[in-house]
């Protein structure tokens, strides 16, 4: 038997495009039982980004068998918001995880990029935030835009405003995305695919039809799917999702997972400190005083709210 090395392109419900050392792409499945290290109860046992060993079954038809997938360095899972015992593994072995905003057509709210951004903490992943569309800005846009940037600069990510056709606005991104593996994630036509096609010249990606655009999600882009930067690198297209579910997390955890709260949090006079209304606490004295952004702060008691109702 022989057994091969590859990397996951894409998969495609049971079937997986597996890319071998040597560069030719295999279709394998799973076929038996498979070897896996970090148990996560996920409805798709192999993701995006996942490094696998796999048997040849077919050298003709390159079809394969995925025996196992090597360790990852990491991962990151969505909850389907309607059920959170349906993990889904978004993909594997990032160095960074990018969401696309639009401050209009579509509107993006700070709650959705949050949760997001929270999701890429808990697994270690570096956050980004890509904020497209820049070209249709009214001047009430320009003046929210300017707000989003204040936030989450001030949280601590990098903010790249961008007009993902035009190629002159995607420089400084496109730098940030060199010779790493990089998720891209945001609602459906916030124009994920169009970047993806402005940075791979050719490859010509679906995306909606501009007359077709209603302004609600038609979700063009089906399955998570990796392509290779030409420079060095790796993007990882995903279809668009209207909620981002959180995995579970303890109250206590939550603001470990916003940079700007997890910078001064051991100044709270508890250790358990939840900030909401104990004495002595550091991250309400920051919103107090602006050095952490209300909206955020909002953010997070929604969340923790919510964490509450699921465990209450
Ligand atoms: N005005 C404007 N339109 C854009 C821009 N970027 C993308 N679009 C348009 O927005 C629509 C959606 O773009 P897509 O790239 O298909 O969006 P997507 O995020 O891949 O969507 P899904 O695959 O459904 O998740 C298309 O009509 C694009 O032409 C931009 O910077 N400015
Ligand atoms: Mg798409
Ligand atoms: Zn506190």
């Amino acid at each position: 038997m022989t057994e091969l090395k590859g990397l996951v392109y894409k998969s495609t419900g049971s079937w997986y495009s597996v890319r071998a050392e040597d560069g030719v792409f295999w279709n394998a499945r799973i076929k038996g039982k498979l070897k896996i290290d970090d148990e996560i109860s996920s409805t798709n046992p192999v993701a995006v980004g996942d490094n696998v060993i796999f048997e040849v079954e077919n050298d003709d038809t390159k079809v394969g068998t995925i025996k196992e997938i090597v360790a990852r360095t990491n991962h990151i899972v969505r909850v389907s918001p309607h059920n959170k015992h349906q993990k889904h593994i978004v993909s594997a072995n990032l160095d960074a995880a990018l969401i696309m905003a639009t401050i209009t057509e579509p509107r993006t709210s700070m709650g959705f990029v949050d949760r997001f951004l929270i999701t890429a903490e808990a697994y270690h992943v570096p956050g980004i935030v890509v904020i497209n569309k820049m070209d249709v800005l009214k001047p009430k846009h320009q003046q929210l835009f300017q707000h989003w940037k204040d936030v989450y600069e001030g949280a601590g990510y990098e903010v790249y405003p961008i007009v993902a056709r035009q190629p002159e606005t995607i420089e400084a991104l496109k730098d940030r995305l060199k010779d790493k593996t990089t998720l891209f994630s945001g609602h459906s036509g916030v124009g994920k695919s169009t970047l993806i096609n402005q940075l791979i010249p050719g490859k010509e990606l679906r995306t909606q039809e501009v007359s077709g655009y209603s302004g609600k999600g038609q979700h063009t882009t089906t399955f998570a799917e990796m392509f290779d930067l030409l420079d060095g690198g790796k993007i990882i297209d995903t279809p668009g999702v209207k909620e981002f579910g959180l995995i579970d997390l303890e109250q206590e955890e939550l603001s470990h997972y916003f940079p700007e709260m997890r910078a001064v949090l051991h100044d709270c006079k508890f250790n358990n400190c939840l900030h909401i209304n104990e004495p002595g606490c550091a991250v309400k004295q920051a919103v107090a005083t602006k050095k952490i952004s209300e909206d955020r702060y909002i953010n997070y008691m929604t969340i923790l709210d919510t964490i509450e109702k699921k465990w209450g």
